[in-house]
């Protein structure tokens, strides 16, 4: 055999097995798979066939991944914030409370049919998103703002929205203090490792104000120096500011600013790489606003699995395995919502009237009454 005709031999050997190997391993993207197997998109408009059976696709792997670490392990570890009453706090007798809080406790109820099967991870906000990456914490539930840059580099999924916010200032009353532009020249305390610390500088820099930031790691010393004197405004998100502003010896004596720096939408996060806990996450949530929407309480939940009503018959696990199809119980909402309650439910016992904060709902109501709250259909 010549030496032309060898190599020429060897090169399509090679070719052969680079084809064989890409392609056995290439699997098809989910979605064009999904289409493959959705029945037409006549019967689900006619209703003929009432399911959309995906038959080819497998029951959620038990296993691998977050879920089956998680039951293996017998609870969820959840990293948190142990400084901001109303959302994360650790109280005195050592037990954590907050509407942030509550989300774990309702992922605890939807995977282990109880809310208890927590393990709170205080992390202050520098140290959250290693804490996620490195699987420390399973799921990351603390004030934290969804932006472009922590849901690529920092390898992060931003579950729905629980709380819209946006970042705010605080004064004391006696400063005099009015606008931004009041700040000139002032020292501002603030948290490093912070949408807030990025927000501030590109703000002040738009409009031309110099300040002097005073940075912080962790709320306690970023208030404790505040209060101290050491600076002329506090700034965090809006939630944030009332939440800490109700821990201040004279809280009557400080003012919040009307002006809004920027837009803080809060809510779990989980690692890149797991779908199906990702889907968990994100369903846990849509649970929560769906029962507000469909008027299923933890008081009615109960009775409401006798509706007819499909979306809640779906939600509540009487028909459709919608926990199945999650890796869950089918009464996995249900489990929520009798044992932590709906969204309303939710804010209300931590941030509602009843409560020192009494944070109107406004943008954080469900999008029936004007808000922003929606959740994807329950099918
Ligand atoms: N939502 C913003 C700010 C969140 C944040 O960590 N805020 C500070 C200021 S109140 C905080 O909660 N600190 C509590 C602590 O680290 O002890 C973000 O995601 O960067």
């Amino acid at each position: 055999m010549s030496r032309k005709v060898l190599i020429v031999l060897l090169v399509l050997v090679i070719a052969a097995l680079a084809v064989a190997a890409c392609g056995g391993k290439q699997t098809p993207a989910p979605t064009e798979e999904a289409a493959a197997t959705q029945p037409p998109a006549a019967t689900e408009q006619t209703a003929a066939q009432p399911t959309e059976k995906p038959a080819e696709q497998p029951a959620a792997q038990e296993g691998e991944g977050t879920l089956a670490t998680v039951k293996a392990r017998g609870k969820i570890i959840c990293g948190v914030n142990q400084a901001v009453p109303g959302f994360g706090f650790l109280q005195p007798d050592g037990s954590f409370a907050g509407f942030d809080i509550d989300f774990c406790k309702a992922l605890s109820a939807a995977v282990f049919g109880s809310p208890d099967k927590v393990e709170y991870r205080p992390l202050n906000a520098k140290q959250r998103f290693t804490a996620l990456q490195s699987g420390e914490i399973d799921v990351l539930i603390r004030n934290t703002t969804w932006t472009l840059t922590r849901d690529t580099e920092l390898g992060a999924n931003f579950a729905p929205t629980t709380f819209y916010d946006g970042q705010g200032i605080m004064v004391r009353k006696d400063s005099g203090i009015k606008t931004l532009e009041d700040l000139q020249g002032a020292s501002i305390c603030v948290s490093s490792g912070t949408t807030t610390e990025l927000n501030l500088a590109d703000q002040m820099a738009a409009r031309g104000i110099e300040y002097t930031p005073v940075v912080f790691e962790t709320a306690d010393e970023t208030t404790g120096a505040y209060l101290d004197g050491r600076c002329d405004a506090y700034t965090t998100d809006k939630s944030g500011l009332v939440a800490r502003q109700s821990m201040f010896p004279n809280p009557e004596e400080h003012m919040i600013l009307d002006e809004t720096l920027s837009k803080e939408p809060l809510g779990p996060v989980v690692r890149h790489g797991d779908d199906q806990w990702f889907d968990i996450v994100k369903w846990m949530v849509f649970a929560t606003f769906q029962a507000e929407e469909s008027g299923v309480t933890s008081q009615n939940v109960d009775e409401m699995k006798n509706s007819d009503v499909p979306t809640i018959r779906k939600l509540l696990g009487v028909e459709g395995d919608m926990g199945q199809k999650l890796g869950l119980d089918n009464a996995w909402a249900y489990n929520i919502i009798k044992q932590v309650g709906n969204y309303a439910e939710i804010y209300d016992r931590n941030l509602g009237p009843d409560t020192v904060f009494n944070l109107p709902r406004g943008m954080n109501s469900s999008w029936k009454d004007g808000g922003l709250l929606y959740s994807p259909p329950f099918r």
